[in-house]
């Protein structure tokens, strides 16, 4: 293998959805960069996460030439249904969004997809590459040390940006400077399956039963994904399929008419729910983009579609030439972005404490929650905050 570069314009520091789209936008716009990625191409590739995609990010992905397989295998959705109280609502996004459609397409497809683009025709993108030091990031010559293949390599940089996830080295370097981050935990966890059946619902389905939430979402035409809450400590083994599609059942269920269908698991996992929200998203030369700066509950569906856009937002910033204007516009970009985050957030709390129920709620809390979602669904005007907030359509009008 030839020796990997030892300088160059952006230093990227992992391969998830947020640097990808960074290198690929900046490989767009004609600026150099190298991709460093810990795990291995298949690792990658397989990860299981998400799988909703807001139209700001459905366009960013075709704008970038990673849209071809999404407009050909995506499912697309007009909107979701909530459950509750044994009925299902329909939040028709035609109507309450300007026409906002979501795409049902797996973060797994979309790492693919721009590692395929990335492989083609650069920027570098090093697999099995662990960065163990950044340094000199209040000089001008920003480094990264890394290990690969057994050996010790640098990379001198005119910025890093660190999208390496919330347990990465960009989050660490940040809270050493003296960053704060606000983290909340939730007191459930979410039970997720794959399976190999055909999905039960033509859309996303929310559920709030009395016997805590499910979601019933889809990976294709013939791949369901469903979760259900369960307790923080839960661990994958204690649950036989059987059981668990018992309990999928018992609160998906709605009225007559409906089943759930169910066929061969082939994979459990349990997704602890957190927030977490860092600042500042800046340390000298360095920058943080993605989970590395902000984990949101899954309720919201919402972790991808901040981290995609946080590279889009990043690049502007980056590809202003007057360095002085662009010092500032990496300023504003860590200022802004913090505060999307926090608006993100409150959405996907808010959500997540309308469906679930936490081990404290009482009759009273209970009834509150069925409220909110009795609003939803009987009053146009706070189906309509809820339905753009949901697709990311608030947020673009605030920006
Ligand atoms: P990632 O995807 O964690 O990528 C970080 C990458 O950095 C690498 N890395 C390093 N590389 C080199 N050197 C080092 N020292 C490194 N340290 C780390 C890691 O190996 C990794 O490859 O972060 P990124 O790019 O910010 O992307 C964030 C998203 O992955 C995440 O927000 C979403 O998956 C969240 N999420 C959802 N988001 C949505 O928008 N819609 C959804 O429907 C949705 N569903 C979900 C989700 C997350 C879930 N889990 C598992 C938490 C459903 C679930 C179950
Ligand atoms: C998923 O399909 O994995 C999914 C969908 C909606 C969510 C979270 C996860 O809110």
């Amino acid at each position: 293998m030839s020796a990997p570069p030892q300088a160059t314009t952006v230093g990227v520091i992992g391969a998830g959805p947020a640097g990808l789209a960074l290198a690929r936008l900046l490989r767009l716009a004609g600026v150099d960069c190298v991709l460093l990625e810990r795990r291995d191409r298949a690792y990658v590739e397989q990860r299981q996460r998400a799988g909703t995609l807001e139209p700001a990010t459905i366009d960013l992905l075709r704008r970038i030439g990673a849209g071809e397989r999404l407009d050909r295998e995506a499912l697309f959705l007009d909107g979701i249904e909530l459950r509750f109280a044994g009925r299902g609502h329909f939040v028709d996004f035609a109507a309450l969004a300007d026409g906002a459609r979501l795409a049902v397409y797996p973060q797994t497809k979309i790492v693919q997809d721009l590692v395929a683009l990335q492989t083609q025709d650069g920027p570098p993108l090093l697999f099995e590459a662990d960065v163990h030091t950044v340094s000199d990031l209040d000089g001008s010559r920003p480094t990264l040390g890394f290990r690969m293949a057994g050996r010790d390599h640098t990379l001198r940089c005119q910025y890093i940006v660190a999208c390496d996830g919330a347990y990465g080295i960009g989050r660490r370097t940040v809270l050493a400077a003296g960053g704060h981050l606000q983290e909340h935990t939730y007191p459930y966890a979410w039970y997720g399956i794959l399976a190999d059946v055909a999905p039960s619902t033509d859309t996303l389905l929310y559920a709030r039963s009395d016997h805590g939430f499910a979601l019933h979402s889809m990976r294709s035409p013939t791949v369901s994904r469903l979760y259900f809450q369960v307790p923080a400590d839960h661990v994958p083994e204690q649950w036989a399929d059987e059981a668990i599609w018992d309990e999928l059942a018992r609160r998906l269920a709605a009225g007559t008419g409906w089943k759930l269908e169910r066929g061969p698991i082939t994979a459990k996992s349990v997704i602890g729910m957190s927030s977490e929200l860092l600042a500042p998203m800046r340390v000298g030369r360095m920058l943080l983009a993605g989970d590395a700066a902000h984990v949101m509950p899954p309720t919201g569906a919402k972790g991808l579609n901040l981290a995609v856009a946080d590279a889009n937002a990043l690049c502007q910033a980056l590809l202003v030439s007057e360095p002085a204007d662009r010092e500032r516009a990496l300023d504003q970009y860590a200022q802004q972005r913090v505060l999307q985050a926090r608006r993100v957030e409150r959405f996907s709390r808010f959500m997540t404490r309308t469906m679930h129920i936490a081990p404290e709620d009482d009759a009273e809390t209970a009834a509150r929650r069925l409220g909110v979602l009795e609003r939803i669904a009987g009053s146009p005007e706070t189906a309509q905050l809820f339905a753009r907030e949901y697709v990311g359509r608030s947020r673009a009008e605030a920006a």
